[in-house]
């Protein structure tokens, strides 16, 4: 047994993500919260909402809102559909409570102090049109490392690289298009990033067995071009962490906030305090503090590809130039992109399938299946309804339904709604006893390794291991001829559903909670499968459940297809 902390990327603030977005960092989180708390680990899972920054006050102003009560609506929208998905947080946090400010100014004071931090007096877009300063997203322009004519002014999406916005050609204002930009004078804070170049080169070249994915782009910005350059952490907006010392004011940055992605990942330590202070947890440290038994505490982050930059470089920077005693990361775990039906999901442009959405047409657990068993691990992925609708027909309909619904209705007809007694095992169970049984060795493997894709293959194959037993063994003409053994085959075969629904549980929490009670079945691991195949015992009482999984029709399917094809309005 150990301790696992687990943090998924946390969502902006700004609307309701999409599948792409859920899978890219909170699903697959969840799914590897689930199976160490089923292994029997001690997980503290946290995740959040992303408040700060100009996405924030954007939409707060289109919604018409106040931008804290506008978020503060938002996080219960965004809270609740995590629960619909079945997403298992201990806390889902807020960036922008009352923790995280003072962490943040913390952080600022003691990087200051490590003499981390220095104050520039820089020139800053000032947009006459727009009568503002303009943050770095309000700014577009062509990328000047790749060509991408629509970088940000802090990130180019084409290339990831993180931009200033004055690194851009031909930068224009998003509010208002207006290209008369004027740079102004003004003062701001920088991260003095570029110190700790080898420090965290020698951090990121000591990481044992990461994703090649995470390390190479981790690589790429500390070695490509100019490396790890100083960064800026400090904007000119009303919304954000005030910029302080600590609790003491810092002079000349009245009325700037914290650079969002300053204070996002401090929220990661933050939404742990939220946690204790909610009544949820007693010790916040034991999982933060390396001084403070946090030393033995895995620590694993899940996210998309464009996150990577600022975990592992940007925050690993915050959380070494503190010289304080820290945990820092263990594992990264990143994600491709999930396209939407031969283009992207967009949450500007409405493309795609938004969490409220996917929830209105179908349960959690079909949309989960999916997801993680086409997650973007190798390569971007892209989601069509046919491939869904293929998926979760034979998978969850034909494969794990079916094979629940044939064994308990046949036995419900031919013995009762009880366990058979029967005799026992042949040559046909032993032989898929241990075939079983090698699955499922690989499939924890897999999980172990966060290789979504590859454990969510290994389950597959697990049920269909049981399919074909249950062909071959044909308890239905065995029991007209041999109802000892044909009791002995269907005793296994309701022995499996329960043991099928302790180990799918990662990937679908609510049929595995069904079927587990209608079988009046424990939760516990297979750690020995042929004892848990004897778990129910001859007489043993259980249901037959409802449907465990319907399929979706072609008609579905089209009128899916066409309601999300357009743009969400
Ligand atoms: N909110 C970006 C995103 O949702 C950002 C992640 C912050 S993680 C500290 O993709
Ligand atoms: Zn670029």
């Amino acid at each position: 047994m150990a301790r696992h902390l687990i943090t998924s990327a946390i969502p902006y603030i700004n609307g309701i993500k999409h599948l792409g977005n859920l899978v890219g960092s909170q699903l697959p989180a969840d799914l590897y919260a689930r199976y160490l708390r089923q292994r029997g680990h001690e997980v503290l899972f946290l995740c959040a909402t992303d408040e700060h920054g100009t996405p924030a006050e954007l939409a707060a102003a289109k919604a018409g809102k106040p931008v804290a009560e506008y978020c503060a609506e938002m996080w219960g929208v965004q809270a609740k559909l995590a629960e619909g998905f079945r997403l298992s947080f201990d806390h889902f946090g807020r960036s922008s409570s009352e923790q995280n400010k003072r962490l943040t100014q913390h952080f600022a004071k003691v990087l200051d102090d490590n003499g981390l931090i220095r104050e520039v007096s820089e020139k800053q877009m000032y947009s006459h049109a727009d009568g503002r300063f303009l943050p770095d997203r309000y700014i577009e322009g062509t990328c000047p490392n790749c060509g991408f004519d629509s970088a940000r002014g802090d990130q180019c999406d084409n290339c990831t690289k993180q931009l200033d916005p004055v690194d851009l050609i031909n930068p224009h204002s998003t509010i208002s298009g207006s290209t008369d930009l004027e740079m102004r004078e003004t003062k701001h804070l920088y991260l003095r990033q570029s110190v700790m170049k080898d420090q965290i080169e020698e951090w990121i070249d000591t990481r044992e067995g990461w994703p090649v994915l995470t390390t190479s782009i981790a690589k790429k910005w500390l070695n490509d071009g100019d490396g790890l350059q100083d960064r800026g952490i400090t904007r000119d907006l009303d919304w954000g962490v005030p910029v302080q010392k600590g609790d003491a004011p810092w002079p000349g940055m009245e009325g700037k906030v914290f650079y969002v992605w300053f204070d996002a990942p401090i929220e990661y330590i933050a939404c742990a305090q939220e946690w204790v202070d909610a009544g949820k947890g007693d010790n916040w440290e034991r999982w933060w503090r390396t001084d403070k038994g946090a030393a033995d505490v895995r620590y694993t982050q899940f996210m998309g590809k464009d996150n990577v930059p600022f975990h592992t470089l940007s925050f690993p920077v915050t959380i070494l130039g503190s010289n304080e005693p820290w945990k820092l990361v263990d594992y990264i775990k990143s994600f491709n992109y999930l396209n939407y039906d031969g283009g992207q999901f967009s949450t500007s442009r409405g493309r795609g399938v938004f969490m409220d959405q996917a929830l209105e047409i179908l349960p959690a657990d079909y949309w989960r299946w999916w997801l993680l068993s086409h997650a973007p691990e190798s390569s971007d992925a892209e989601f069509t309804w046919e491939n869904f609708q293929t998926s979760v027909n034979k998978d969850l309909a034909d494969v794990l339904g079916n094979f629940a619904s044939r064994v308990t209705k046949f036995c419900r007809s031919k013995f009762s709604e009880a366990v058979p007694e029967g005799g026992a095992y042949g040559p046909l169970e032993e032989k898929f006893i241990a075939d079983l049984t090698a699955k499922i060795r690989e499939y924890e493997a897999h999980m172990e390794a966060i290789e979504v894709r590859k454990a969510a293959a290994a389950l597959r194959a697990a049920w269909v291991l049981g399919n074909e037993y249950l062909q071959e063994a044909a308890p239905w003409s065995t029991f007209k001829t041999d109802p000892d053994t044909a009791a002995m085959q269907i005793r296994l075969g309701l022995n499996l559903i329960a043991l099928y629904a302790v180990i799918s549980e990662p990937f679908i929490p609510d049929a595995c909670a069904d079927l587990r009670s209608c079988l009046n079945a424990g939760a516990d691991w297979p750690d020995d499968v042929p004892a848990a195949l004897e778990r129910l015992a001859p007489g043993h009482a259980f249901t037959v459940p409802e449907v465990t999984f319907r399929k979706i029709t072609d008609a579905e399917r089209e009128e899916w297809q066409a309601r999300f094809a357009g743009v969400r309005t």
